[in-house]
């Protein structure tokens, strides 16, 4: 409160309704749909107050907000904060069809929600692909006064410490995209006539800036992964990656697609195998020595940066060459500080991480792609200065990881997430009361996913959302129900293969990742596997986040275990966050606390634009 009374005195005198300290924080997204060229290609994408990224959100934990999203673009469209938990405020979670009705061109929507959390998140469309067409932006929550933090396991130095609060309370966001030259639509079109996704991009972007950047023939083969050159060597006489170094369209269909019938004839050829090179742009981070307080009386400089993965489809390796990095929080929360030079980041992942600079240049962070689909980086500069040290000339910084993703040395050191330790400990029950257990896979076609064998129709009935009208007894493989003070437990099994790791994401509470394993899950409960496969289970401190990657199920099956608390009643979304797999239904609803079902305000229930 003291830091929001301070900040906010400045402007007491010309906006007269933020006076009250109880007023809620106001904040107006404006989305529009105009031509830009994040990569060098011009295209219409969506811009949200003029930019892409979109502005950030800024607030102090518990302060109510209220944001207005005002769409003036030709299609309607709504916005979700990924990670908060909308205590008491379900209908403003921004899904359509399960807790509010679309906002058609033209309308507004009025999201009200309190920052009961503190930390990193971000908030994006949640309606068709309009994520990867540029409507997402970062959403920073600084922690109540007195929250314990994990930085005196960073440095015991009182000095240290406070240069690392002050680069703490100004985190840099750091938005990891891949971007295509096509509009979301028209990709899920040319996927519905292939009959098959198609996961070939145009450049990586970093706060949404990129360049397109061909490779030649040599360098795309030196980068290739051995599973890259066994599925190359699957059809005779094709034996390197297309121009945009992706699989080539032929095998996608015959390995992504598992089996099912497909017609590749129809792609357009700049979606797989023509690569033109532009110039570009690249964002450049700088960080003057000595100007802010983060800067430690030794003359080190501490920069806290929000690493959030933003992507579509693609998991990567993230590094910054020569900064090994201590990871402080995931997904918003504390956690004891692990260090770092690289992190495997996925769809919706946020890493909070410090690093510490000593000599002025220009460090290179990069993230490159890990999938075999394709291989593909994207960088942006750190750059330090000191305005009384020369610029170094011509300096290149000394890379940690190669355009594959993959370490240069093996003394590289990638963040654990076995490892992760919630700071302080969140203990999670010993028991679940409730056990649902979901196949993951396709269902009728290789672009059709569902998460318990049945997918999601591509729309959901948006005018009726599941939140203002429960229905507790449907059993249709796309809803489970809950009831409130509950733990459930969640088991996502991968029984068709091959199928990629899928990043699940759970709106409103937090889970925990209490087990997981290679092979058939061939018992009833948590409880009864655990009897036999104790080594696979952790129910003492088990990583807590909002999103979880299943295990990769390319060469057999697998599963994976979450358990969480129902707290906070309200029809909430779990998805798949590869933005195909959402789009081919591979999500449901979970109605918690039936029991408890919350009353929608009727500006919410009877809302038309
Ligand atoms: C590509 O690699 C081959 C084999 O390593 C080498 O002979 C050739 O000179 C390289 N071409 C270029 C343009 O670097
Ligand atoms: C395959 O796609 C092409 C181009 O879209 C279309 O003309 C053709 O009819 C399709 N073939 C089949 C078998 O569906
Ligand atoms: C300043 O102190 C930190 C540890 O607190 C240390 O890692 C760093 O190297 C020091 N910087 C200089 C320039 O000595
Ligand atoms: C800078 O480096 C590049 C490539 O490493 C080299 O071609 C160029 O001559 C260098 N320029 C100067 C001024 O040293
Ligand atoms: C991560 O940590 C776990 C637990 O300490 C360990 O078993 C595992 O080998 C580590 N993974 C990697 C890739 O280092
Ligand atoms: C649920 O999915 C299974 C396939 O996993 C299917 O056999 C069953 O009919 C579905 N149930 C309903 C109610 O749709
Ligand atoms: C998932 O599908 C199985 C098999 O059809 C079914 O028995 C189970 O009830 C479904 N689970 C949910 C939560 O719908
Ligand atoms: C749901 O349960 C949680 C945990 O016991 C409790 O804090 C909360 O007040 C309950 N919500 C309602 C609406 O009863
Ligand atoms: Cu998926």
């Amino acid at each position: 409160m003291l830091r929001k009374l301070v900040s906010g005195l400045a402007w007491a005198t010309i906006l007269p309704f933020s006076l009250s300290l109880d007023s809620p924080r106001q904040f107006q997204l404006t989305v529009t749909w105009e031509n830009r060229s994040p990569d060098g290609f011009s295209r219409n994408m969506i811009l949200v107050n003029g930019q892409s990224p979109g502005p950030a959100i800024e607030i102090n934990e518990g302060e109510e907000v209220w944001v207005t999203v005002l769409n003036q673009m030709p299609f309607p469209t709504t916005m979700h904060y990924h990670g908060i938990e909308m205590l008491n405020t379900p209908w403003s979670d921004g899904v359509p069809g399960v807790t509010q009705r679309e906002i058609p061109p033209g309308g507004s929507f009025l999201y009200k929600w309190k920052a009961t959390q503190y930390g990193a998140y971000w908030y994006h469309a949640h309606r068709h692909g309009q994520l990867d067409d540029g409507q997402y932006g970062p959403l920073t929550i600084h922690p109540k006064e007195n929250t314990p933090t994990p930085f005196s396991l960073i440095s015991q130095d009182r000095n240290t410490i406070t240069a690392i609060e002050n680069a703490v309370a100004n985190a840099k966001p750091i938005q990891l995209t891949e971007w295509r030259h096509l509009p979301s639509d028209d990709i899920r079109k040319i996927e519905i006539a292939a009959n098959m996704e198609v996961p070939c991009y145009d450049s990586l972007l970093i706060n949404g800036k990129g360049k397109v950047d061909c490779w030649s023939a040599n360098k795309t083969a030196s980068l290739l992964s051995p599973e890259q050159k066994q599925l190359l060597a699957i059809i005779p006489g094709i034996n390197s990656m297309t121009a945009k170094s992706c699989l080539p369209a032929v095998i996608d269909a015959k390995v992504i697609a598992a089996g099912f019938p497909t017609n590749i004839s129809g792609i357009p050829p700049q979606i797989f195998d023509i690569c033109t090179p532009t110039t570009g742009s690249q964002t450049v981070i700088e960080i003057k020595k000595g100007e802010s307080e983060s800067t430690a009386r030794n003359g080190t400089t501490w920069v806290a940066l929000n690493v959030i993965g933003a992507y579509s489809t693609i998991t990567t390796t993230f590094s910054i060459d020569e900064l090994p990095m201590w990871v402080y929080a995931v997904d918003g929360e504390y956690i004891i500080p692990q260090l770092v030079n690289a992190i495997t980041i996925t769809n919706g992942d946020r890493y909070s991480v410090l690093v510490q600079l000593n000599t002025v240049g220009d460090y290179t962070i990069r993230h490159a792609s890990t999938l075999p689909v394709q291989l593909i980086a994207g960088q942006a500069t750190l750059s330090y200065r000191d305005g009384r040290e020369p610029v170094p000339k011509n300096q290149t910084s000394k890379p940690y990881i190669n355009e594959g993703g993959t370490a240069l040395a093996p003394t590289v050191v990638f963040y654990n997430q076995t490892m992760q330790k919630a700071f302080p400990p969140s203990p999670v029950a010993d028991n679940a009361d409730q056990t649902f257990i979901l196949t993951m896979g396709n269902t009728d076609a290789a672009y059709k996913w569902a998460l318990n064998g049945t997918s999601q129709p591509q729309t959901l009935d948006v005018d009726n959302p599941i939140l203002f009208k429960p229905q507790p007894n449907l059993l249709n493989n796309l809803t489970i129900t809950t009831r409130n003070n509950t733990w459930i437990d969640l088991i996502f099994v991968a029984t068709h293969i091959p199928q990629p790791a899928h990043p699940i994401h759970k709106h409103s509470t937090k889970m925990w990742l209490i087990g997981s394993g290679h092979g058939v899950f061939k018992w009833p409960s948590v409880a009864a596997a655990k009897q036999e496969i104790p080594q696979s289970f952790n129910l003492v401190d088990p990583p807590k986040r909002d999103g979880f990657s299943t295990l990769d199920a390319s060469r057999g099956p697998t599963w994976t275990a979450v358990r969480y608390h129902v707290t906070n009643p309200g029809a909430w979304f779990l998805h798949c966050h590869i933005q195909s797999h959402l789009l081919g239904g591979m999500s449901i609803v979970i109605q918690d606390g039936i029991d408890h079902w919350p009353t929608t305000p009727p500006e919410y229930l009877n809302y038309k634009g």
